[in-house]
């Protein structure tokens, strides 16, 4: 029986090529040709060597289910057709037999998959490992983590409906016998300014409409937001069934993550009142002593600030005057003076963006502590890593934002460039052959050109924030036009070949990306670097008595009026370069596994492949170098034990089964075949095998013997009959 079902997977193979490396002849034209013909039969998986390669099919596919997950447990990469499960049970064997920390990659530009990806693996990891309560509890509380950092963390973009807007990274940990026993997640960079705006067409953070849209009328108005209909935050309400639905899941998953009841409540208290702070307005009065000077216009007709200071316990005058005002402190004397409608409005966003921002990361130090592993086990943990971060994002407009996920992405790809390129040259050195270098592009220069120590953007940036006097967006720009502008990846409007550019402006400069062009418009570069916020409104938030915001455990301890130090924070470029460092770092520590995802459409739909599109993508991931320098000197090559499983049903001496050494069994299946010695060698613990159409050779072979056991058991099963 089991027979049969190896025939059936192997006629499943036949769409197109599963590995791309046997394919013949080698080319663009064909690896796009192989992909789509995959694609347009729902295999959306394809290997290059162990690397899987990942077709978003905007459509849910049969393939994921709890029979599947059986059906590639402990099974060889090639003995069944490509699957992320495959890929995944290899991390996870490996690191259960091996002892290897393991990390997954998962890359590709937004929209391309990686998030369903990753809760994917999770999946099949979590499916792998006993059912004891005690294990099933942590898996439970693992695979939860998911909606509630989504919720808060996801939104639409312009590029995907269910965006991811941080970057995260989960360390999974695993006692001796392969079962989970914690986690730990990493929080990179949120996109907090889309707490107060977003684009045309997109959303804020999913947690808001499912707030809007799910909550029960007696949690409605226990967050003040049951007479609410418009929300500045909120450009348009479209109320989505799905928003509620996903709401309820919300509020499951912080249960079983063990959460409390009022924990959940403060939570939600603090997102409510963030969106009704948005709704504050300021407008001018008549200014005294010649400063600029504004009151609050809504007190009155609505109850917002009232409200807003009772769900967060601040005195009402101490949030307004926070708004309206700023002290300065200089030589020991406090000078405090009124600000204008305008900086007060600026002053509210920038509340409501850090209350927002510190809240997520409080949500995942939560998570932490819920699924930590205890002391205890931890020294004999072995870890899988899943990355799941912002994808390469090109928009109308790019800022700050764009800038640093662009920058996470070419770290991304230098990773797998630099391992890629060493892993194949290790391995060929330690079997004695010859290496046949194969050029690919190498981003380093461009993460050089972001990140160098002295002249990268990143420390140009840091340079002029921290530069007294008086400092701009525009004396940014001129800085790094100065500084930069000789690079060849840089391009601005003082290089004169792009003075008559008009997709250039003047307040931009552009970068070329390993995926392509991007205009950065410089606007708020500095603001948003700086990333500091007034005195007046840490302290106010410190002063709370809501039990998430205020006090020194609070999410504003800075604001302390006792502590005197006021120390500058990092700036934003500072911490996430000292992320991703230490991200990297990490990453370089444990075994890669990759996950390429490719976005095969814009328009989000599930038969649509545009070639040009998949083309590029194709081309910046640097697949087909990646295909090539697997195909370098040999194509193929499999451990022993995993091509006597594979092909031993070619001699008589291996089939059903081989009990001596793997290289002998490996030689007496090839000398069965008669393959020309040439065309293989035999390494220390592999086969290498030089030219793709020897192991079609062989795949031929293998089919036919299969056909042979197939016929044989279908007699036999007619003569039942
Ligand atoms: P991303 O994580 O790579 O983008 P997602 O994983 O969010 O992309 O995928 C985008 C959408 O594509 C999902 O919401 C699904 O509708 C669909 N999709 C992706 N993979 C699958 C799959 N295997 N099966 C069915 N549908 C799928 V970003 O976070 O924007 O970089 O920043
Ligand atoms: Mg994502």
């Amino acid at each position: 029986r089991n027979k049969t079902m190896a025939v059936r997977s192997m006629l499943d193979e036949m769409v197109g090529v599963g590995d791309a490396v046997l394919l013949e002849p080698l080319s663009e034209d064909n690896f796009l040709d192989n992909l789509q013909k995959r694609f347009q039969h729902d295999e959306i998986y394809t290997y290059i060597g162990n690397v899987v390669v990942s077709t978003n099919p905007y459509k849910t596919l049969p393939i994921y289910d709890a029979e599947m997950i059986e059906k590639y447990r402990g099974r060889n990469l090639y003995e069944l057709p490509p699957h992320i499960y495959a890929v995944s049970d290899l991390a996870y064997r490996s690191m259960k037999n091996y002892g290897r920390d393991q990390c997954i990659m998962i890359t590709g530009e937004s929209g391309s998959g990686k998030t369903e990806a990753s809760k994917l693996v999770m999946k099949y990891v979590a499916a792998m490992s006993s059912r004891s309560t005690e294990v099933e509890t942590i898996k439970q509380q693992l695979l939860q983590s998911n909606p509630v950092l989504e919720a808060f963390g996801n939104a639409r973009t312009n590029r995907n409906d269910n965006s991811s807007r941080f970057g995260k990274y989960m360390d999974i940990e695993f006692d001796f016998k392969g079962d989970p026993v914690g986690g730990l997640i990493t929080n990179y960079l949120l996109e907090k300014s889309r707490v107060v705006r977003h684009g045309e067409g997109e959303r804020n953070f999913h947690i808001f409409y499912q707030i809007l849209c799910g909550a029960s009328p007696t949690m409605l108005k226990k967050l003040k937001l049951e007479n609410v209909e418009n929300f500045s935050y909120i450009k348009q309400l479209d109320a989505n069934p799905e928003d509620a639905k996903s709401f309820n899941e919300v509020l499951n998953a912080f249960d079983i993550i063990g959460f409390s009841r009022s924990e959940v409540d403060n939570v939600l208290m603090l997102v409510a009142a963030v969106l009704k702070l948005g709704n504050i307005r300021f407008k001018a009065i008549s200014a005294k002593n010649g400063m600029d000077n504004c009151t609050i216009t809504n007190m009155e007709e609505h109850p917002e600030v009232a409200d807003i200071c009772e769900m967060l316990s601040i005195k009402p005058h101490n949030l307004t005057s926070a708004l309206t005002e700023r002290t300065m402190t200089a030589r020991k004397e406090s000078v405090t003076c009124t600000l204008s409608a305008n900086e007060a409005s600026y002053n509210r966003d920038a509340l409501c963006k850090e209350i927002y921002d510190r809240l997520f990361t409080w949500l995942v130090n939560r998570i932490n502590s819920s699924i930590k592993v205890t002391t205890q086990t931890n020294k004999k943990c072995k870890v899988m890593g899943v990355l799941d971060i912002y994808g390469f994002e090109v928009f109308e407009q790019n800022g700050f934002e764009q800038f640093m996920i662009n920058y996470c992405n070419e770290k991304l790809q230098q990773i797998f460039v630099e391992l890629t390129l060493r892993e194949e040259q290790e391995e060929y050195v330690k079997e004695g052959i010859e290496w046949l270098h194969i050029d690919y592009f190498n981003n380093a220069i461009i993460c050089q050109l972001i990140e160098s120590p002295r002249s990268g953007i990143l420390s140009m940036l840091d340079e002029e924030c921290l530069r007294p006097g008086d400092v701009t967006d525009a004396t940014l720009l001129t800085k790094l036009e100065t500084v930069c502008g000789k690079h060849e990846h840089f391009e601005s409007r003082r290089d004169t070949r792009f003075l008559g550019d008009k997709t250039l402006p003047h307040n931009a400069f552009r970068i070329q990306h390993y995926a392509g062009k991007v205009t950065y418009v410089v606007e708020n570069f500095i603001d948003k670097n700086n990333n500091s916020l007034f005195r007046n409104l840490s302290t106010a938030a410190f002063l709370s008595l809501h039990p998430l915001l205020g006090g020194a455990k609070g999410l504003f301890p800075e604001g302390d009026p006792l502590t005197t130090m006021l120390k500058r924070p990092p700036t934003s470029a500072t911490q996430f370069k000292a992320s991703m460092t230490a991200l990297m770092k990490n990453l370089l520590m444990k075994n890669p596994n990759y996950i390429r995802c490719i976005k095969p459409n814009e328009v989000k739909r599930s038969s649509v492949f545009s070639s040009d599109l998949v083309r590029h993508q194709v081309r910046y991931l640097g697949l087909m170098e990646n295909v090539r320098v697997r195909r370098a000197g040999y194509a193929f090559r499999q451990k022993y034990e995993d091509c006597i499983t594979r092909y031993k049903m070619l001699s008589t001496k291996t089939w059903p089964s081989w009990h001596g050494p793997p290289k002998e069994g490996v030689k007496q299946i090839l000398l069965k075949t008669k393959i020309d010695p040439e065309q293989y060698e035999y390494g220390k613990s592999k086969i290498f095998i030089r030219n793709p159409r020897t192991l079609f050779k062989l795949e031929e072979y293998r089919n036919a013997a299969l056909h042979d056991i197939a016929t044989t058991i279908q007699k036999t099963w007619r003569g039942y009959h």
